[in-house]
């Protein structure tokens, strides 16, 4: 059975992780599946937009698993970093647009994984965490790097310093999800927020992340160059000559990723 299921709807890619029993806390070999079927997302020119949600109605994602994963990085960790598989937590680039549905606990690995992601839906019942410093360790998919950047930075601290979880109405006020839904609501809103991105140029949104994270890492004169390039780029595509045209002839663009 696949730890990450990977199906498709129309240009949509929906990633399952499949452990509820664990609360749908990463081991290694779902960590392995997920590099697998993201790069596999990736390089598919039918797929527009993905979705990470996690199995049940309790978790998004725990964490790691504490008795797989730790022991693993305990072990292969500073020698062998590369021992861990590539995500977009870290490694992996991945420009094609990712929605979290959190339908539910999202703490450690499971909230590095919701930030990693670009739109985060969660379910009223979500609660949201990083509980690493009461195990004695630190976030290590980026949770250090991106909450801060995300959230208020007394609000990071809070729950860098503390580990303590904050419920999904708090994420929302603090900036840290898009949406709050019911919980039977999580995943047709991820779809419609998905079908909606569907709508635009794809090549446009996937250069409008790009240049949004590599941007976050320039100096505004490097980023700007950055972002003149990209729309350079843009230009010179078909679905741009199609938006145009589209909005000329009063229709709906039918693009076509080239
Ligand atoms: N790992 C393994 N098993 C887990 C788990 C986890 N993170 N979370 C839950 N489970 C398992 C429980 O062991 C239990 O299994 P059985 O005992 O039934 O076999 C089952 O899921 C149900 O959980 P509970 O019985 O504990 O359920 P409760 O409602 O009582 O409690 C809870 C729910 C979420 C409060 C509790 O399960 C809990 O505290 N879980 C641990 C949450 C946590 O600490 N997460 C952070 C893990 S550390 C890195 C990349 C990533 C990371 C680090 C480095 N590098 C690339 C360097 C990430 C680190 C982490 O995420």
């Amino acid at each position: 059975m696949a730890l990450i299921e990977f199906n498709k709807e129309g240009k949509i890619a929906i990633f399952t992780i499949n452990r509820p029993d664990a609360l749908n806390s990463m081991n290694v070999q779902a960590a392995r599946e997920l590099h697998e079927a993201l790069v596999a997302f990736r390089d598919d020119d039918e797929l527009w937009v993905g979705i990470i949600t996690g199995a049940g109605d309790r978790a998004f994602c725990a964490g790691a698993d504490i008795k797989d994963m730790l022991p693993f990085l305990q072990k292969n960790l500073p020698q062998r970093p590369w021992a861990m598989p590539a995500t977009p937590m870290r490694g992996l680039e991945l420009w094609k647009p990712l929605i979290a549905a959190i339908n539910g606990l999202a703490l450690g690995g499971g909230l590095e994984i919701a930030l990693a992601c670009d739109i985060r839906i969660a379910s009223e019942k979500a609660r949201l965490g990083v509980p690493e410093v009461t195990l004695g360790l630190i976030p290590g998919w980026g949770g250090t790097q991106r909450l801060p950047r995300m959230v208020p930075r007394c609000k990071a601290a809070e729950m860098l310093l503390t580990g303590k979880a904050i419920d999904a109405q708090e994420a929302y006020r603090i900036g840290l999800v898009n949406r709050v839904v019911p919980p039977e609501a999580v995943m047709s809103t991820a779809m419609e927020w998905a079908e909606t991105i569907c709508q635009a140029g794809p090549l446009a949104v996937r250069a409008a992340k790009e240049a949004m994270i590599r941007g976050s890492n320039l100096t505004l004169e490097d980023g700007l160059k950055l972002e003149t390039d990209l729309e350079a780029y843009l230009m010179s595509t078909e679905d741009y000559t199609e938006g145009a045209k589209a909005f000329t002839e009063k229709r709906k663009p039918d693009f076509k990723a080239r």
